[in-house]
This record gives structure tokens, sequence and C-alpha cells, in this order.
């Protein structure tokens, strides 16, 4: 996927109007967002298409899918059948549940991100034990693309020594969470910020101190 200034804006608003706010302020900086539960409950999934006429963006539906292979098909199903570019899956549930979304992203021609290790503290208690695991997985499974922490820098190398340098990782936790950017960018292909730049007084200026 290819991604204006390696920067995702995880828009984690709770309504349209906020999120369009956002949106005009940093358009020129990012033609990717990560949109999650908060704005697609808020808004449904029509929010994916608004934004994409609205704004030519590309969308990451960041919905962690993690259900049995039945499940995670009709969950992708529709969220490519509302215009997403690429949905996040989770890698804990096995090769037969990821499967089922990489078969649903590769007949509509999209993007699938697998997650590995997740960045914030609780992660190292029960999935930090099983990334390597999960990302080796990825790599027998022939995905390209997948989700590692910013926040743990030597988890992050230890993933993309599993996956390749040929694979494309994108990391959340720069910021609020801790995460350095130019650090995780020597690593990663892109981050993925959220309330550092959608709480900040000035969004744009915000975009342009993480771009330094
Ligand atoms: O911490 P921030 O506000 O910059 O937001 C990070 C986003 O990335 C947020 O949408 C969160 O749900 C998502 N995310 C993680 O933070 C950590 C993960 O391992 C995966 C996704």
């Amino acid at each position: 996927m290819n991604i204006k200034n390696n920067l995702i804006l995880a828009l984690d608003v709770g309504s349209e109007y906020e999120a369009i706010n956002i949106c005009e302020k940093i358009s020129d900086n990012i033609d990717t967002i990560k949109i999650g539960y908060p704005l697609a409950l808020a808004e449904g999934l029509e929010i994916i298409k608004k934004l994409k006429d609205h704004f030519g963006f590309k969308v990451i539906c960041d919905f962690k899918v993690a259900d049995i292979d039945a499940t995670n098909e009709k969950i992708c199903e529709e969220t490519f059948k509302a215009g997403a570019d690429a949905i996040i899956c989770h890698g804990f549930v096995g090769p037969d549940s990821v499967k089922a979304c990489l078969d649903v992203a590769d007949k509509y021609e999209k993007e699938l991100f697998l997650l590995t290790e997740m960045s914030h503290p609780g992660a190292k208690m029960f999935l930090q034990s099983a990334a390597d695991e999960i990302a080796k997985m990825g790599v027998e499974m022939g995905i390209k693309n997948y989700v590692a922490p910013a926040t743990r820098l030597n988890r992050l190398q230890d993933i993309r020594n599993i996956v390749g340098e040929d694979a494309f990782i994108i990391s959340p936790g720069v910021g609020k969470q801790g995460g350095d950017a130019k650090k995780t960018l020597e690593i990663s292909d892109a981050i993925i910020v959220g309330r550092s730049i959608y709480e900040s007084d000035n969004p744009k200026l915000a975009c342009e101190e993480l771009l330094k």
C-alpha cells in the first residue's frame, strides 16, 4: 500500500462531524485513514465511502477480526462491500480464521493486514509470547501486510526479521502510547497515529511535527 508521508491517521472520533472536521485539517499531509469500532459503530459503515468520496482517502478498517472462519468471511465481505481498501485481522485465532479474511481480501483485490503483537502493556501477558508464531504463520500463508508495535522496538525488529524486508509493516503506538516516530520508521513502513493528531489544537501542525 502506498501511504503518503508514511503516516496513517487513526480516526477514533465519535461522529462524522468530528471526523470531517479533522480530515479537512490534515488532508494535505495524510492520504490514508484507519477507522475502527469507535467511528464505525457511531456512524455505520457508510462513513467509509463518505471519507473516500470527500477526501480521496484510502481507508483501512481496524476491525481486529477474530472469529471463526465463517464469521470472519462475513465480516470481511461487509467491510469490503462498504468500500474499505484494507482490513486488519487478529492472528491469534489461527490459520483457518485468517485464511477466510485473506480469501475475501483477494476476491475484492484489496489488502489484509495481520495483527501480530499489540502495542499496549497488556499485550505482554498473552499475545507477546505468540506473536513470533503469528508472524511466521503469516509468512507461510503468503501475507504481505502486518501490524506490529511502535512501543517495543526490539519486538518490532523481531517481527521485521521474521516477515522480511519485502513485507509491509504498519505500527501503532507513536505519540500518546510513548513510541517515537523516527525510530519506528527505521523498522516499519508506516506509523499509525491517533490522539496526538486528533486531540491536538492544531492537527496539521501535529502531523508536521511527527514528520520532522
Ligand atoms: O494511541 P493512538 O491514539 O495513537 O491510537 C492508536 C490506534 O491504533 C488506535 O486506533 C488503536 O485502536 C490502534 N491499535 C493500537 O493502538 C495497538 C495495536 O496493537 C493495534 C491497533
